[in-house]
């Protein structure tokens, strides 16, 4: 196991990471900016590296500062945590060459799930099953892509190989609209991404967003560790994200999971992923694959009472998965609720001093989150201060425990969504389970005035 380690991130997901170090003997160099010098976690921590101002291009994506803090502190890893640089293979070919280990997968990994068109290639081959539409990048002829087109049916969604996350799309109702809605589609991405290339997909109308985690050693052993649905979101921010998906046959779920296994071993897959999945009418269809571990990843922990945090570090280490799939069993029902520091209607977003901080307790109940009484949230950052997680051994239970949860919860000075989570957790629809992705737009729309 390593002696040291270095956390480049900040808020909730760099204590969870120090969390997990403790427990597993490592030590944790944490970086800071200017903007979170006074953060308890990093006070907390053995070891303290400031890496630069409040602006994260010159901070928390300053990869000459973070490999620097790396050297001076001696640490043996990087853990680069959820956003930021943890899924830029540019950044781990970086870590890798100055003689540090990466906690996450090869650049080569990242590499090619960062390429949508290349991840999709990739997943055909090895089983997953995917949405239909072009094979890879669509060519320039116009002839062909209305053939593509008319043979996948419409409507069809334009995507662009460098996007992801909802970034660089467009939907096509019509073989008038398509030539056009291309040509705009690769102009933006040429933009945005420096990558022009698009391809093409049946747009699926009311789908789910399921999505697998799985675990993954350098020894080409692999499970996956159940699915998460994601559906209740606004503008691609997952706001509720629970385990397991509502009403999904678990046997539909072991057939999924075990092509993504499959392909995890295929490409030489290592550290912690997910499938990302769409899901309509009993079917699942692979859109994307994100390369680090996700802001909801405790859910999965609570359903399956793995630490996915460890064992990322564990397997970065070069240890084998200490467990196979079939000691992997999920039990319960489990429901995060992600605390934004935002009005809870509006979405403004709302930092300064949060004067008073009582979390919520008791069975079942987690909190993730790096805050306390008199903490500044930064304006510098995204709005996400901590995400309240509860277990129950039914979703019942575990809807009852959120709403406890969220009873006793108070955070003055500051607006937070609490308040759309207390209204969500009562609402007859998301009660009764299996909402689509644009469940929660449409409740807004109707509910907030
Ligand atoms: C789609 C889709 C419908 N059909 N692809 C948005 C984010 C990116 N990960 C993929 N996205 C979508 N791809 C096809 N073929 C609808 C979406 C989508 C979506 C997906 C997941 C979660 C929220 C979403 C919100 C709007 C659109």
């Amino acid at each position: 196991m390593f002696k040291k380690i270095l956390v480049a991130n900040r808020g909730e997901i760099a204590l969870r990471i120090q969390r997990a170090c403790r427990e597993l003997g490592v030590k944790a160099v944490m970086v800071y900016s200017e903007a979170d010098r006074d953060a308890k976690y990093v006070k907390l921590a053995e070891e303290a590296v400031c890496i630069g101002p409040a602006s994260s291009a010159l901070s928390y994506l300053n990869m000459p500062a973070i490999i620097s803090a790396a050297e001076v502190t001696d640490a043996e890893a990087i853990h680069p945590g959820y956003g930021f640089l943890s899924e830029n293979a540019d950044f781990a070919e970086r870590v890798e060459r100055s003689g540090f280990q990466f906690i996450g997968p090869t650049p080569e990994s990242i590499r090619i799930m960062g390429d949508k068109v290349s991840a999709k290639q990739s997943m055909i081959k090895a089983g997953v099953p995917c949405v239909p539409g072009s094979e890879g990048e669509l060519p320039d002829d116009p002839v062909q892509i209305k053939r593509i087109a008319k043979m996948v049916g419409y409507p069809v969604i334009i995507k662009a190989a460098g996007g992801g996350g909802g970034r660089g799309m467009r939907v096509v109702h019509t073989e008038a609209a398509l030539i056009n809605a291309v040509a705009m589609t690769k102009n933006e991405a040429g933009a945005a991404f420096g990558n022009p290339a698009v391809y093409l997909e049946k747009f699926l109308q009311n789908p789910r967003h399921v999505e697998i985690q799985i675990l993954a050693d350098k020894y080409k052993n692999a499970v996956y560790l159940g699915e998460r649905d994601c559906s209740m979101q606004r503008r691609h921010q997952k706001v509720i994200e629970e385990a397991p998906a509502p009403g999904i046959p678990r046997k539909l779920i072991e057939r999924v999971g075990d092509r993504c296994v499959a392909a995890c071993k295929k490409i030489g897959y290592r550290g912690a992923g997910t499938f990302e999945f769409l899901y309509e009418d009993g079917d699942f269809y692979f859109i994307e694959m994100n390369t680090r571990v996700q802001v909801e990843h405790p859910v999965t922990e609570m359903t399956t009472g793995i630490d996915i945090v460890k064992t990322q570090i564990m397997v970065a280490a070069g240890e084998k998965l200490p467990f196979t799939q079939r000691q992997i069993q999920i039990r319960g029902h489990a429901i995060e609720c992600r605390l934004n520091a935002e009005d809870a209607f509006k979405f403004i977003p709302s930092p300064g001093r949060i004067t008073m901080w009582h979390p919520p307790g008791g069975p079942g109940v987690r909190v993730d989150s790096h805050v306390y009484t008199n903490y500044f949230v930064p304006p510098n950052y995204d709005s996400m201060i901590g995400k309240i997680i509860v277990h129950g051994d039914t979703r019942e239970q575990a809807l009852a425990r959120m709403r406890t949860a969220l009873g006793e919860t108070v955070i003055e000075g500051i607006n937070t969504n609490i308040a759309l989570h207390r209204e969500l957790m009562v609402d007859a629809k998301f009660m009764e389970g299996g909402t689509n992705i644009h469940y929660l737009e449409g409740w807004l729309t109707d509910h907030v005035r």
